[in-house]
């Protein structure tokens, strides 16, 4: 396919002022009246520039300039686009008449019907599928819609911004009309029309204006919504506190699909959610759903200022307002919940999504220099290692300043499209940081790694810091290179926050050499360069360093710490994140070492486990019931490293088999040893209180079930009757997930009983059949693979609809290693067919599916050669989408 370059940015010819819609819902098609008042761009390259208006599946009935129905010759359709010949004046308005079938929409992008009603996705380039446009986000406009449908069926008709008329029409049928304030960029735009249920509350802004907040869902499940509304009010307070940023409308709308591509969409004032991030109820949701709820929710609502008040100049510019929004719903979900918990979550979805991506055939900076499909960046680097970029910026210049940089911003750029480098300026200019070396982060892809080596010398007491920065060139910087777009890499700025731990656990004063005095016991070392070195005067022992504490940077860090050295970190280390890192580190060490032994046949003996290692995890979990234990926390500090991760770490050729095996027999060591204190722990943590999806009981739940998930690898007759009591017992979703998934590790009797039983209570509710659905697909189950091609033709299952998709092939491929990676190839064949049977409903959903093969190279030359039969034969389909086609042939090169 086709690749664009940021380097051909031009601002576009005509401006748009207003756009006025007109859109009638009809039986098996709609009418899209778009009056559009067109202005020549001063700004433009070339003055003379014909207008050239995106379109898609769009069936153009009539085209009018300022009334004047225009004929043949004097407009040209082709190829997506429909090009003005008439002569134009400066200003004028061109109104297009057209009809689309929202019903055979399948790729859910667009206007499009789901089973309520209809519904729109627009970015990034939805709205050239309603109607003709100059679609893209530089060209903003305010906007009107005026929507018809049959009453009766869809009484609910909603779009951006203030409702200013509504009124019945002939023929059972009524219409509405909505008007936007704010000008926009069209991937903003919304509408619906469905039958939905609606929750209402109100929110009263901090200068008194007093907000309506609507949650629009399918009728009967408005007892699912108030998780969602109660999010949304927290945030518009959190908003204010921290940023000083109000809601500017009177009306905050969020509408929930079942059928969605996506988690949500931030549409001005209309947001559109996957029902996964709205609806929830106690028996129905787990902790981890409600806690994404409230992100998600808030994501979309800090939208309103970072992405809508101040939107991009072009989609290369995409992490301005999503690695900046992930970062303040990071900021939000750290304030609201655990913050050591929160941000331990964050590091595991960046290694498990972003890191492989860096390393794989699809590496791009934060903001690349060119894409065939925009669709397939919005990335976890675009995202995740986005908001860690804003992270980094905020921890460098501190948080006043970051936020005297943010006024700066709004200050600067409210109204307008822009790009990264504006956003850096405001952040530059309000600290007095240069940030020049920094903006490499945008251009540069790939994970760098910290080298960092320590030394201590007791006749001076200095310990010495060796810091090496390395950041070898990714598939992307080879792909630039041989096109001859080489751009020159060099070190990064980021920074490097630390501390020195005594033998006692003591946080040691940290004097650098040249100072007079300590100044703290924790330090941002600002690191700019490929080598530099830090020397720290007055130790009276030699410390065990705590380094990039809170993960203060995106980079895999290096250091040779002993197995002595983890433990203490691992118990001692005030850092949250760093305690739970050393762990991580300290059972990463000994599972590559399993690795080797069960390569070479012996793993069983479990000799590569050291001596320590459960006195260790016996302390952790002790820890949890010490005064100021963290339940939480010790529940994510219990869990190993996941397959993926540990996939990641390989060096070499990875071995899928060798890595299940020894992930899975320190497992059952410890639940073997620890099998006492597991046991009375998880009878410790019972909760009595109603449920509550709030921080200390979600804690105290997720350690309770993490001892379940032990207690199960027992594997005896007792454990079993644990398992199948909590299940028949629980009386919320997170309890009784954790019994389902426990017991979907096992092929048995009582496996297929339970998830009989399960789908048989829930068959109705589609998320939780979902649930139902993923906890087979990610089973280590020696029939898993079997079972998900059998799930394809289940009557539970439904290509068409993403979060089932998601559940059952995307978790199969991206969660399943031991599975996807069947020796036999078997696993790679299934996503193959996946992804031509997808591509032809929806490329967005199917290129997705694509990116399970990016990291085919990593493993051995027999799963590889099946790997790339694989993709050869999706690649070789003749009506391959721009999607699929860009992800496998990235994969190929
Ligand atoms: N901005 C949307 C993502 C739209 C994706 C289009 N393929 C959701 C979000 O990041 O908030
Ligand atoms: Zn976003």
């Amino acid at each position: 396919p086709q690749a664009i370059y940021l380097k051909d940015y031009t601002p576009p010819a005509f401006q748009i002022e207003t756009v006025d819609l007109d859109i009638s819902i009809e039986a098996g098609f709609a009418c899209v009246t778009a009056s559009l008042a067109c202005q020549r761009n001063p700004a433009a390259a070339d003055p003379s520039a014909s207008l050239v208006l995106n379109g898609e599946d769009l069936k153009l009935e009539s085209v009018r300039l300022d009334g004047r129905p225009l004929g043949q010759g004097e407009y040209v359709l082709c190829a997506d686009q429909l090009m003005i010949h008439a002569e134009l004046p400066d200003s004028f308005t061109l109104t297009t008449v057209s009809t689309i079938n929202p019903d055979g929409n399948t790729q859910l992008s667009g206007l499009y019907r789901s089973k309520d009603g209809y519904f729109t996705q627009c970015e990034a380039e939805g709205f050239r599928r309603i109607t003709w446009f100059l679609d893209r986000p530089d060209v903003m406009a305010k906007y009107t819609v005026t929507i018809h449908a049959d009453k009766a069926q869809f009484p609910v008709l909603l779009g951006n911004g203030n409702p200013v008329g509504a009124g019945d029409e002939e023929g059972g049928r009524h219409w509405a009309k909505w008007e936007d304030p704010f000008r926009k960029p069209s991937y903003l735009f919304a509408m619906v029309a469905a039958k939905l249920d609606m929750l209402e509350d109100w929110f009263v802004t901090k200068s008194g204006r007093k907000v309506r907040c609507a949650v629009y869902v399918e009728p009967g499940k408005l007892d699912q919504c108030g998780h969602a509304m109660a999010a949304l009010k927290k945030s518009m307070k959190w908003d204010e506190d921290v940023f000083g940023l109000e809601m500017d409308l009177d009306h905050y709308m969020i509408v929930a699909v079942g059928d969605f591509n996506m988690g949500a969409m931030e549409n001005k004032g209309l947001n559109i959610f996957n029902t996964k991030y709205v609806l929830a109820r106690p028996d129905t949701a787990t902790d981890i759903d409600f806690q994404n709820i409230d992100r998600v929710v808030a994501h979309e609502y800090f939208h309103n200022w970072t992405g809508n008040r101040v939107t991009c100049r072009d989609w290369f510019q995409l992490s301005l307002k999503e690695g900046l929004t992930v970062f303040r719903d990071q900021q939000f979900g750290m304030d609201m919940h655990s913050a050591g918990v929160t941000r331990i979550q964050e590091v595991r979805t960046l290694r498990t999504a972003q890191f492989p991506e860096d390393a794989g055939p699809m590496a791009h900076p934060i903001r690349p220099a060119s894409y065939a499909e925009i669709n397939n960046f919005y990335s976890a680097t675009v995202y995740e290692k986005g908001a860690e970029v804003i992270r980094m910026i905020h921890t460098l210049i501190g948080k006043d300043a970051f936020r005297k940089g943010m006024d700066l911003y709004f200050a600067r750029h409210d109204g307008q499209a822009v790009t990264c480098e504006d956003f850096v300026a405001a952040m530059q200019d309000a600290s007095g940081l240069d940030l020049t070396q920094f903006k490499r982060w945008y251009n540069q892809a790939g994970t760098p790694k910290l080298l960092v080596r320590g030394a201590y010398d007791a006749a001076t007491k200095r310990f010495t810091l060796d810091v090496e920065q390395q950041y070898p060139a990714t598939a992307y910087e080879k792909r630039l290179e041989a096109e001859g777009r080489a751009v020159a890499r060099g070190a990064y700025h980021l920074p490097l926050v630390i501390g020195l731990l005594g033998a006692d656990g003591r946080e040691l004063p940290l004097r650098l050499a040249g100072e007079s005095a300590a100044a703290d016991t924790q330090r941002v070392l600002s690191i700019t360069e490929d080598r530099q070195q830090f020397v720290f005067e007055d130790l009276a022992e030699a410390p065990v360093p705590s380094l990039l504490r809170g993960f203060s940077a995106p980079v895999v860090l290096d250091y040779p710490y002993s197995q002595a050295d983890l433990t203490h970190l691992m118990a001692r280390d005030s850092d949250a994140f760093c305690r739970w890192e050393a762990g991580q580190r300290l059972a990463t060490d000994i599972l590559m070492a399993g690795v080797a032994a069960f390569q070479a046949g012996s793993g069983d003996t479990l000799a590569w486990v050291p001596a320590g290692y459960v006195d260790a995890m016996r302390a952790l979990l002790g820890s949890a019931f010490a005064p100021g234990g963290d339940p939480a926390l010790v529940a994510e500090a219990l869990m190993l490293p996941s397959e993926v991760v540990l996939i990641e770490a390989t060096e070499g050729t990875v071995d899928p088999d060798a890595i299940h095996a020894a992930r899975l027999a320190l497992r059952r060591h410890l639940a073997n040893e620890l099998k006492g204190p597991f046991a009375a722990a998880y009878h410790e943590l019972k909760i009595d209180a109603p449920y509550s999806p709030e921080a200390t009981q979600a804690g105290a739940r997720a350690l309770r079930n993490a001892c379940l998930s032990y207690i199960a690898e027992v594997d005896d007759a007792e454990s079993l009757a644990l398992l199948q009591n909590q299940f028949d017992s629980a009386n919320n979703m997170t309890d009784s997930m954790a019994a389902l998934s426990a017991l979907a590790q096992f092929a048995s009797p009582a496996r297929d009983a339970a998830l009989e039983r399960f789908l048989a209570k829930w068959k109705d509710e589609a998320l939780v059949v979902d649930k139902w659905l993923q906890v087979q697909s990610t089973s280590r189950a020696p029939d898993t693979g079997a079972r998900v091609r059998a799930l394809l033709d289940h009557p539970a299952f439904d290509i068409r609809n993403p979060n089932k998709v998601y559940a059952l092939i995307r978790a199969f491929c991206a969660a399943n290693p031991k599975h996807f990676h069947a020796a036999d190839g078997s696993g790679y064949a299934l996503a193959a067919d996946a992804i031509l049977q997808l591509d032809a409903l929806n490329p967005q959903v199917a290129a997705r599916i694509a990116r399970s093969f990016d990291r085919w190279r990593k493993f051995d030359t027999q799963r590889q050669s099946l790997a790339r039969m694989a993709l050869v034969r999706v690649q070789g389909h003749d009506k391959l989408s721009r999607d699929v086609a860009e992800i496998v042939g990235k994969a190929l090169e």
